[in-house]
């Protein structure tokens, strides 16, 4: 069975929305924050020690995108465009975009503005990368004119990637930036039964040990 190390809210939610859109059995591995301090043997997974780390059989994925697509496409699900599809190349732009371009930015807002020790803190550089943030949400704000969603009017693991960074906006505070068609999307996205189910999971969840048998 898919196995999912996870830590809440941190990117392992975009698989952990997923699994669930997907209707795929996993065993969820709940992890500390920071992972590489708080969970060591972790390492043995992932050696970067980061969440997502997912393993499949003998395969062990850690970039949060790629694994959303991965399984979409090994699910030959509609969450994944086809390279056959017209919206192939759109679709790998965003699941993309979602990661590189939206979410890097806020990690620096996260570690700067919170996560550093007060003495090490820059409110400079969580200033700076917060507007970088809101900037890069133009290129979402345009491609959502008359759209539901960013490829193929349907929703695909392209909208879990850009959803997971507006969820992380918000819990940032960056969430009152979101203009009119990103607020509509984002909205509309939250209600979804996949992203309820996700939330739900991740509540649910024992925190694990790795010492321990797998849950459930
Ligand atoms: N590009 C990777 C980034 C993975 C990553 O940096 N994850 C963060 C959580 S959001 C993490 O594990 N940070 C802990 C650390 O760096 O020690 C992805 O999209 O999965």
């Amino acid at each position: 069975m898919i196995r999912l190390y996870h830590c809440r809210d941190a990117r392992s939610f975009r698989v952990l929305w997923a699994l669930e859109e997907l209707a795929l059995p996993y065993e969820l591995f709940l992890l500390p924050f920071p992972p590489r301090a708080f969970a060591k043997p972790f390492f043995e997974v992932n050696l970067l020690g980061t969440v997502p780390a997912l393993q499949d059989g003998p395969l062990t994925m850690t970039e949060s995108a790629a694994i959303c697509h991965y399984l979409a496409a090994r699910a030959h699900s509609s969450l994944a465009i086809a390279p056959d599809e017209e919206d192939f190349g759109p679709f790998l732009q965003w699941t993309h975009f979602g990661e590189a371009t939206l979410t890097f930015p806020q990690t620096l807002v996260l570690r700067y503005g919170s996560l550093e020790p007060a003495e090490r803190r820059s409110p400079q550089v969580a200033e700076d990368y917060r507007r970088w943030f809101v900037g890069r949400l133009r290129a979402v704000e345009a491609a959502l004119a008359s759209k539901d969603f960013l490829c193929a009017n349907r929703f695909t693991v392209a909208d879990i990637s850009v959803g997971y960074a507006l969820m992380l906006a918000e819990v940032l505070g960056i969430g009152e930036a979101f203009t009119t068609n990103i607020a509509r999307y984002w909205t509309t996205l939250k209600q979804r039964d996949g992203f309820r189910l996700a939330k739900a999971a991740q509540d649910d969840a024992s925190p694990t040990s790795l010492g321990d048998p797998p849950p459930g």
